[in-house]
Parts: structure tokens; C-alpha cells; sequence
């Protein structure tokens, strides 16, 4: 493996999913594998989870880690191709990914959507640049679409928890105040729609997305219909991807936020969320700290998800 941005970068899931619970059991058994191997992450956005688990899990392969906030002390990065420089972006990614590449074996990226454009959102520019220009294997620690190693680690969340072979996973749309990416739901609709379970995506018109993540799942604008027999919620808020509204808010309506009275319509579901999460927009204080909830071991997942993905990339290195 020598990238990871979607769900085919990782092969067949059941062997992914064997050896994310070896390393599970067995944190510290490749810490020989990174020795005086460098892995650089670069965030162009903010970021608690990705930052920690994916440092974490580099340290476990015994690797040393270099951070860099663009946007806290580099300089601004221009990221279009034949821009007359004369602004304040100082630098020009064409030069920066190179450069960034020269020190280290891995690269991590994050950089969001920006939500204007959606030809330039759904081309997956950024990312797509640091494959061709840096001359290292390179993966996404959210790209403008797609949030690869979260939905690994939900994926693992789900096999960890779940009590039939095939749930009832269900993604809904939630509200949130401020405009969000696709990423995590595209993504998670990508990696669930490559496993056997019964899925199915709710969330009101207008914001229906891409029908390349959406794929089979069975689409239904009624959230308490949905929410019948599921054993797992998935809530996710996301902005609208149809033209001419895409990456704009169009309903904060609470009627959406999952609470109790809703969860109680489910097969005793478990409540997952990728945080951070609004409460009581996306989901009530009740139900996110009720026993049903795994958003904390969803979380821990990522060091293990993490830790799959940067092994194999470092197994792809030329020794
Ligand atoms: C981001 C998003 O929705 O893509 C990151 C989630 C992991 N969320 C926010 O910006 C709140
Ligand atoms: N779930 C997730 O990626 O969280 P962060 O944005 O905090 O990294």
C-alpha cells in the first residue's frame, strides 16, 4: 500500500480488520518497523482526534513525528497553478511539497473541503498534489471528501460491538450551525456499502449526497422510520452537495437531533458520532452519555486505524 485515501487503497476489509485487531492486542510488537523513520502530518485545518491517534500510533511503530500547522507559523501557502503572486501568500504548494517531502518518509494530510466549489472540492486537489509532488506515500487525515481513517475505525467499532452478523447501520443527518464537509459521511456510506450490512442513509431533502458514496443503501427521508429495528446510529452533520446549494446550510431544524424518544424506536441501537459533536444539536446530553453510546471506544479506534494504515505504509518503503 502506498497511498490511503478510500476504502479500495486498503483491500479486502476482512483481512484489514484481522490485523487491526492484531495490533489491537499487540500495540508494541512492530516498534523495530519505524525505526529512524519519519512520518510528517500536515494540517491545514484543526484537529484534536486525527492529531493525537495518528502521533500515537506512529510512536507505537516506533517512528519519530513532525506536526506542522499551516496556518500557525508556516508561510501562506498558495495552492493554484499560475497565480500572479502579488498577495499575501508568501509560498506556493508547488514548491512547499517537495520541500516537505525531503524530510520525512510518510506524509499525512488534512485539508478540508472548502465548500465553494464543488468541482474543485470533489477533484481532491490538495491531496491529489502531495501524491504527485512529494515523492512519499502519502495518506488523508481528511481530505476534502473523503475521512479514510475514521470510517476505518468506525468499521472496526462495528465489529467490535456488534451482535448480528449483518446490522442495521443507519447514517443520519443531524443539524450543526455552521457548514461542514461530506467528508465523514461520504466516506462512511464508501466503507459501509463495502461490507454486507443493511444500510440505510436518512436526512432531509436537499441533502442528498453524491450517489458515488451513496451507491445501494436504501435512502429514506423519514428519520423515525429509519430509525426502526437499526442497531447502530450513526449521526453525522453535513452540508448540502446538490447544485446550485452546495456547501450551504439549509435547515438547523431540531427536530433532526437524535434524542432518547428516537433511539427508543431502534433495536437498543448503539449511538456513534465521529466528534467533535455539537450537544444537543446533533444529539442530546442523554443519549450521548447513555451506555448505548460508544463515541469514546469509536474514538480510541483511530489509534488502532491509524496504526493498520501507517504500518503498511511503512512496509511499502524501500528498505
Ligand atoms: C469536521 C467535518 O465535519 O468534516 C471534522 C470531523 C472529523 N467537523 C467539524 O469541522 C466540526
Ligand atoms: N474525528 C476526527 O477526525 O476528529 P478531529 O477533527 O478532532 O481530528
Amino acid at each position: 500500500m502506498n497511498k490511503f485515501i478510500d476504502v479500495t487503497d486498503i483491500g479486502p476489509l476482512d483481512k484489514a480488520l484481522a490485523e487491526a485487531a492484531d495490533i489491537k492486542h499487540n500495540r508494541f510488537a512492530y516498534t523495530g518497523l519505524g525505526r529512524n523513520r519519519t512520518l510528517l502530518m500536515i494540517f491545514f485545518n484543526s484537529s484534536l482526534r486525527t492529531r493525537l491517534s495518528t502521533q500515537k500510533a506512529a510512536m507505537n511503530l516506533g517512528m519519530n513525528v513532525m506536526v506542522l500547522d499551516v496556518n500557525q507559523g508556516a508561510w501562506k501557502l498558495e495552492t493554484e497553478r499560475g497565480v500572479v503572486m502579488d498577495g499575501d501568500k508568501a509560498e506556493h504548494l508547488l514548491e512547499a511539497i517537495p520541500v516537505m517531502g525531503s524530510y520525512c518518509d510518510i506524509i499525512g494530510v488534512r485539508s478540508f473541503a472548502g465548500l465553494k466549489d464543488r468541482d474543485e472540492d470533489y477533484e481532491e486537489r490538495v491531496i491529489n498534489q502531495f501524491i504527485r509532488y512529494s515523492g512519499r506515500p502519502v495518506f488523508s487525515m481528511e481530505a476534502a471528501t473523503r475521512h479514510p481513517l475514521q470510517s476505518f475505525a468506525d468499521l472496526i467499532t462495528i465489529e467490535e460491538f456488534k451482535t448480528k452478523p449483518r446490522p442495521k447501520v443507519v447514517l443520519t443527518w443531524a443539524p450543526h450551525p455552521k457548514a461542514l464537509p461530506q467528508a465523514v459521511a461520504n466516506s462512511f456510506a464508501e466503507w459501509i456499502n463495502a461490507t454486507d450490512y443493511d444500510f440505510v442513509i436518512t436526512h432531509p431533502h436537499g441533502y442528498e449526497l453524491d450517489p458515488a458514496f451513496v451507491g445501494g443503501a436504501h435512502v429514506e427521508y423519514d428519520q423515525r422510520r429509519a430509525f426502526e429495528g437499526a442497531d447502530f446510529i450513526y449521526a453525522k452533520n453535513w452540508s448540502a452537495y446538490t447544485a446550485p446549494n452546495y456547501g450551504k446550510v439549509l435547515s438547523t431544524d431540531r427536530d433532526w437531533t437524535v434524542d432518547a424518544a428516537k433511539m427508543a424506536l431502534t433495536d437498543n441501537a448503539r449511538f456513534m458520532h465521529c466528534l467533535p459533536v455539537r450537544r444537543n444539536m446533533i444529539v442530546t446530553d442523554d443519549v450521548i452519555e447513555s451506555e448505548r453510546s460508544i463515541v469514546i471506544p469509536e474514538a480510541a479506534n483511530r489509534e488502532i486505524s491509524a496504526q493498520v494504515v501507517i504500518k503498511r505504509l511503512l512496509e511499502s518503503l524501500p528498505h
